[in-house]
């Protein structure tokens, strides 16, 4: 398998989580979104919404959107699940998930902020204000969904919003989000990097980080 990745993509970080939580081997092909090569007709073919991640299967079948990728590998690779078998405990897992996925990731995407900037005037300064300030919600809210007790978000295992959450926070601790109100968040996404699979993940162990 190939995945269309960039190294501080949060959403690409994702599914580098999933497919080597699942010990699924895959090549990285790098789409640098600075330099805009997300919008070059050959990777819009790919993905019509310019973006990454894509995961290309190896009899070349294109798969995009990195919560149908990590759906579809939980399908086929279902050892370690990423969703808990209950449906209780699945909606409570994918609601988690999703404050990060729905809520947060799409306002705070480089497109948004280009768009913000070229026609609303915003500057740098207030587009990083932007993004603060939606982090900090959507991680209020997350946080708010925990229960007490397990090492990870919802279990003793890393599940799906875990997933989203350390990715979150990659860019929470790039952009200056002050943590101090989370130590809970904080004290899983230290027990999620210590596993290699994240650790294998992160933006800086990729071979496009610069
Ligand atoms: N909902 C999509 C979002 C994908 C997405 O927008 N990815 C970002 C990187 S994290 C991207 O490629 N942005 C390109 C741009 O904003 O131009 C997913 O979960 O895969």
């Amino acid at each position: 398998m190939t995945l269309y990745s960039y190294w501080r993509s949060t959403t690409a970080f994702r599914v580098r989580i999933a497919l080597n939580l699942k010990g699924l081997p895959y090549e990285t092909a790098p789409v640098n979104l600075v330099a805009g090569e997300q919008r070059a007709p050959g990777h819009v073919a790919l993905n019509p919404v310019a973006g990454v991640p894509v995961l290309v299967l190896g009899d070349g079948t294109t798969l995009t959107q990195s919560l149908a990728i990590i759906d579809y590998l939980e399908a086929v690779a279902p050892d370690p699940a990423l969703l808990p078998a209950d449906p209780l405990a699945r909606a409570r897992v994918l609601a988690a998930a999703h404050v990060i996925a729905m809520d947060i990731h799409p306002v705070n995407n480089l497109k948004v902020g280009a768009r913000l900037k070229s026609e609303h005037g915003l500057t740098q300064e207030d587009w990083v204000a932007w993004m603060r300030h939606w982090m900090e919600k959507g991680l209020a809210a997350y946080r708010a969904l925990l229960p007490a007790g397990p090492v990870f978000s919802f279990g003793d295992q890393p599940d799906l919003a875990d997933i989203c959450l350390v990715a979150q926070l990659y860019n929470a601790h790039r952009w200056g989000v002050d943590l101090g109100p989370f130590p809970r968040l904080r004290e899983i996404e230290r027990a999620a990097l210590a596993l290699p699979a994240f650790d294998a993940a992160r933006p800086e162990n990729q071979p496009d980080a610069e």
